[in-house]
């Protein structure tokens, strides 16, 4: 089974509600994660793995370092034929009508691009998820059923299942119903599993009853061309799966691993926390699926007298002495002066290493985070300044906070936005 007939549609984004202020000032694919990757090096990794590399990234907009990064990091041989590139939406900020407005309206607008005649699959994948998955599995399914649409499907708790496509298949595996996003009981109610019929297909339901969409998707390019032309539906789980059920073949490929949608700022820092943890439930460090990222020649972090615990540390950090990291992880190039105290953290580093001598100009705090600081429960984006004494901790339990300041709240998580700065003694 290989996927040279298949080209792959990674979903970059809408407009980056739930990411916000992460994607203030970036498109959502560029978002850093786990201290050295960015978001897209997850769906494309697994695309590079599954011997997929003809890729298409749809994105809002033209973002000058996703672009870098993208196009430094991702070349093939040219006799592979291997590409991966980027399909803005718009290509300037101001402009908002030509927004995708779905992810099914983004790929519609992008079908000029599918028509050359090799290609027989498409593999629509979401921008925003942890896990690691080799497609030909899929891809297998998607033949060996005869299937016009195939969807991957992972079993979920109630509980989540409000914020999935929850599916109802039956016994040959043909995907029957699809409710995006149940709120009710009764809607659950609908298309809810027995757990013994997952269990007997070899995986784990663990009494979980409900088959969740992964919104990862193989298309026959020809029903999905016509599908898309025929209706004007905005999304796939939404509009057209609901809509298409009884008229086309979509089958269920079952998947058994780690996979979590992070595409929230609390499940977006949770997943980094978890890559951290001593037992990982995603293995960075996997030989046969590595996950790949722009290659840099950073020097080695040099690390005062510090106490470091189930932490992620990048190359080209510089930490002090009497520091304390725990369950952190701390990107490329982060500067941490002496007696800093780091927790439950999320710092991303920095784009550049800001040379100590450097003279910046009056009000400029140096970048990193400074001497006495006490950082907690944070996200701290790209290129960040923290004074001196700075003590982030959001002690009285904050939700949401902050539109355009420096320091915001999401989810009860205390967020310095990319280039901000905080003054020395701050307390929050
Ligand atoms: P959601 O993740 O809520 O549910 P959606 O917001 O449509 O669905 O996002 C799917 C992917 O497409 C994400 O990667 C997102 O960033 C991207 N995307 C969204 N709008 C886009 C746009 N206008 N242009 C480009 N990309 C866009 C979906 C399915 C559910 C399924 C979950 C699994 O609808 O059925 O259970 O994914 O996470
Ligand atoms: P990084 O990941 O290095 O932090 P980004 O990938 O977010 O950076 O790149 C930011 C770039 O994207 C900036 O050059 C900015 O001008 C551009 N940008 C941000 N928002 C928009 C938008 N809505 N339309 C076009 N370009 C944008």
């Amino acid at each position: 089974m290989d996927l040279k007939n298949t080209i792959a549609l990674i979903l970059g984004g809408g407009r980056g509600t739930r990411l916000f202020p992460l994607t203030k000032i970036r498109a959502k694919p560029a978002v850093p994660l786990a201290a050295k990757y960015r978001l897209i090096d997850i769906p494309i990794s697994n695309c590079i793995n599954s011997g997929l590399n003809r890729v298409y990234v749809l994105t809002q907009f033209l973002s000058e370092s996703l672009h870098r990064h993208l196009r430094q990091t991702y070349h093939f041989d040219h006799f592979s034929g291997g590409f991966v590139e980027l399909l803005a939406a718009q290509q300037t900020v101001d402009e908002s009508t030509d927004w995708y407005q779905g992810t099914a309206d983004a790929v519609r607008k992008n079908l000029v691009h599918l028509q050359e005649d090799w290609i027989e699959h498409v593999l629509i994948l979401s921008g925003d998820q942890l896990y690691r998955m080799d497609f030909r599995d899929m891809l297998r399914t998607h033949i060996e059923s005869g299937a016009d649409a195939t969807i991957a499907g992972i079993p979920v708790s109630r509980g989540d299942a409000s914020s999935l496509g929850i599916m109802q298949v039956n016994d040959s595996g043909r995907v029957t119903g699809f409710v995006e996003k149940p709120q009710t009981e009764e809607e659950l109610a609908t298309v809810r599993m027995d757990p013994a019929w997952i269990d007997a297909r070899g995986v784990e339901s663990h009494g979980r009853d409900c088959l969740a969409s992964m919104g990862l998707y193989i298309f026959n390019k020809s029903v999905m061309v016509d599908l898309l032309n025929e209706s004007s539906h905005e999304d796939f789980g939404k509009g057209i799966f609901p809509q298409s059920l009884q008229s086309h073949k979509v089958q269920v490929h079952l998947f058994d691993g780690y996979w979590e949608d992070i595409g929230t700022i609390r499940a977006f820092y949770e997943a980094n926390l978890s890559l951290a943890g001593k037992a990982p439930p995603f293995e960075l460090r996997d030989p046969n699926a590595p996950i790949y990222s722009r290659p840099r020649f950073l020097p080695p972090t040099i690390m005062g007298d510090a106490h470091i615990e189930s932490s992620l540390i990048a190359d080209g950090c510089r930490i002090g002495d009497n520091v304390t990291i725990k369950n952190s992880v701390i990107g490329l190039r982060t500067v941490i002066g002496d007696n800093v105290t780091i927790k439950d953290s999320v710092v991303m580093g920095a784009d550049d290493i800001e040379c100590e001598k450097t003279e910046l100009p009056a009000g400029v705090l140096p970048m990193g985070i400074g001497s006495g600081s006490v950082i907690e429960g944070t996200i701290l984006d790209k290129n960040c300044r923290i004074g001196e004494n700075v003590r982030i901790t959001n002690q009285a339990g904050v939700e949401n906070q902050g539109e355009d300041e420096a320091l915001q709240i999401r989810d009860g998580i205390s967020i310095v936005i990319k280039e901000g700065q905080i003054e020395s003694g701050h307390q929050s």
